[in-house]
């Protein structure tokens, strides 16, 4: 066992890059190359990885905090000779903690010390994760971006490529910021690229108006690829270019004023404080919808802003920043979905068109007490208001016989009890999904964020909806397929225990691949559940009731699981659905079909 402490690595350069999200806690395992938290700067947010595996001991830093290059994240207990292969410091010694070692220093990247040491020792490979650097920004990197010059000298046109995105690997164009025709000034974000990493901006290294893009959104670029041709303007050809003479414009004076316009409001710092107040007037006269030509790139936003706006269906156009200059935070996102779904501001969610809610004013009827809500219940309306309105629900019913399998689990109680654990219907809801699943994979599927491909999930974990004083939460069961009752009924009990309390970690409710939401215990004879995205499946499950079932000559009485089962019909068909429910109600009713 070592100690041993993880550095922030290169991260391009940025100074005082604030920290926005946590990703492991103290006492949590972690992996080569997990994500540790995310840093954002002006220009990037990028996650940082692990440069080892082990338990965390320490985390050194908080949400806020601002990091450069070298300063201390986390304090990790390695077993074995982690210490020689990962790059991280000893973290034994007081007063190492605030500096890099100075193998980092160095190579000014962790990983690429690794890679020294590991090239090294024979017959060893340095791991994927240390080769290459997974956090980046291009924020300095842009400043090496190449132009070349078109070889007609009077064309004035130049070309801007991707420059240094410290990766060798095809990273995502997800936004081209300006359109043909735009005013671009030095500086401006012109695209902003993604990669499973990072995100981030990319800056134009010279003025111009776009003539032409050389991309597409949801293309791949490497460095060096050719992105955008730009007419440069007068200062940028003096300075960038001996064939530049004249400025740009003067054969477009028409389109020049619009041009000029939209330029107030780009993305640049400068120009953000311009474009604000205007963007604050036309959210609150715009109440009723995201407008169909809303214009994203026109905001000032960081990458992980934009992101979170994408997922939420934000038009960030119509957000007031509260940050420096103007600057859109998360913060401001949030609220602005709050706003939306309380009816307080424009429905700026998806569902292009949808008439705000009215505010009334209930006290005009009666004594009313206004209780803020909590967190957890507004992150949950947010992601069911998402959720219901990107995904086409469909919800099918069906009624189990459990008669059988009750009177089972009932000869099981005591044993249960001696166990120490509860035996619900739970357990076997679990594994009973869980068949249905691996013979039904679509249901064990997502759709790809551009929907044109199907990811199909080779580990089947089940998440469980449990009802807390505080709201909703969904631990996830990890590898339900693999695990007996008796381990499902442990963990169900534990995770629910877990929840109530408050305790459960992020990672524990991450990776469902489908929920079961049980008011069983609560009562009803059905509900339609929506779909947990990306999962696209879920199944509600009420209260058993015994009910008369003709048997062909008489009533018998059985015991009727109701079971709704909700797809995102985009995914999955009525017939898909059918035979999930058939095959669900076959092994509930009979749980010996386990067996198969
Ligand atoms: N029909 C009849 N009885 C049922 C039942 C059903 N479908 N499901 C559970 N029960 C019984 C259990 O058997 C248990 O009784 P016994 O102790 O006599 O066996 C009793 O109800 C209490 O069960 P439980 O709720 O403690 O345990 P569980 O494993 O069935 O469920 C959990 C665990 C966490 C899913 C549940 O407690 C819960 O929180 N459910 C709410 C989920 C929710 O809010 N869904 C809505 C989401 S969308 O807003």
């Amino acid at each position: 066992m070592a100690k041993q402490q993880i550095t922030v690595p290169d991260i391009g350069g940025a100074e005082g890059a604030e920290v926005i999200e946590l990703l492991v806690s103290a006492g949590d395992e972690i992996k080569l190359e997990q994500g540790l938290l995310v840093l954002e700067s002006d220009k990037a947010s990028m996650e940082i990885p692990s440069t080892l595996s082990g338990k965390v001991l320490q985390v050194l830093v908080k949400v806020g905090d601002e990091l450069s290059e070298g300063h201390p994240i986390i304090v990790v207990e390695t077993a074995g000779d982690e210490a020689a292969d990962s790059g991280a410091s000893e973290a034994s010694e007081a007063g190492e903690a605030a500096k890099p070692k100075e193998s980092e220093k160095a190579g000014s990247d962790p990983a690429a010390s690794s890679r020294d040491d590991d090239a090294a020792t024979p017959g060893k490979e340095a791991p994927a994760a240390a080769q290459k650097p997974q956090s980046r920004t291009t924020q300095s990197r842009t400043t090496q971006s190449r132009t070349t010059q078109s070889a007609e000298s009077e064309s004035r046109e130049v070309t801007l490529l991707v420059p240094d995105i410290g990766t060798d690997e095809a990273v995502d164009v997800i936004e081209l910021c300006f359109k043909a025709g735009d005013e671009v000034a030095e500086g401006d974000s012109l695209v902003v690229l993604e990669s499973d990493k990072a995100s981030m901006e990319v800056p134009a290294t010279e003025a111009g108006r776009v003539v032409r893009w050389l991309v597409k959104e949801g293309a791949a670029v490497r460095e060096g690829d050719p992105l955008v041709l730009l007419e440069a303007t007068a200062q940028a050809l003096t300075e960038g270019s001996a064939s530049a003479g004249q400025g740009a414009g003067d054969t477009r004076s028409d389109d020049q004023d619009k041009a000029n316009d939209r330029s107030a409001a780009a993305t640049g710092p400068s120009s953000a404080a311009v474009a604000a107040p205007a963007k604050q007037a036309t959210a609150a006269a715009d109440v009723s919808s995201a407008s169909a030509d809303s214009d994203n790139s026109l905001a000032y936003a960081g990458p992980a802003v934009r992101k979170l706006a994408r997922e939420l269906g934000v038009d960030l156009a119509k957000v007031a920043g509260s940050g420096p200059r103007e600057r859109i935070l998360k913060e401001d996102v949030q609220g602005f979905v709050q706003r939306a779904l309380s009816g307080k501001g424009p429905a700026a969610v998806s569902g292009a068109g949808i008439p705000a809610m009215p505010e009334v004013d209930f006290s005009a009827f009666g004594v009313i007490e206004t209780v803020p809500r909590t967190k957890l219940d507004k992150l949950t309306a947010a992601n069911m208001q998402r959720s219901w309105l990107n995904v086409p629900h469909v919800t099918q019913f069906d009624d189990a016989d459990i008669t059988d399998l009750e009177s089972f689990r009932k000869s099981m109680k005591a044993e249960a009890e001696r166990r120490g654990t509860r035996l619900t219907p739970m357990p076997f809801l679990l594994k009973a999904c869980a068949h249905a699943l691996r013979d039904n994979p679509k249901f064990n599927a997502s759709l790809t964020a551009d929907g044109e491909s199907l990811v199909y999930k080779q580990y089947v974990h089940i998440g469980m909806a449990v009802d807390t004083p505080v709201g909703l939460m969904v631990p996830v069961i990890r590898d339900v397929d693999r695990k007996s009752i008796w381990e499902l009924a442990d963990e169900v009990v534990e995770l629910a225990e877990k929840a109530r309390e408050r305790k459960l970690k992020p990672a524990e409710m991450q990776g469902g691949c489908f929920t079961i939401s049980s008011l069983g215990n609560i009562g009803g004879n059905g509900f339609s559940p929506i779909v947990n995205t990306p999962e696209v499946g879920i199944l509600g499950v009420s209260r058993a009731a015994v009910k008369p079932v003709w048997d062909g000559e008489v009533f018998q009485p059985r015991t009727l699981l109701p079971l709704s089962l909700s797809y995102d019909h985009r995914v999955i068909n009525g017939g898909d659905a059918g035979r999930f429910c058939t095959q669900l109600v076959a092994v509930l009713g009979d749980i010996r079909r386990l067996l198969f």
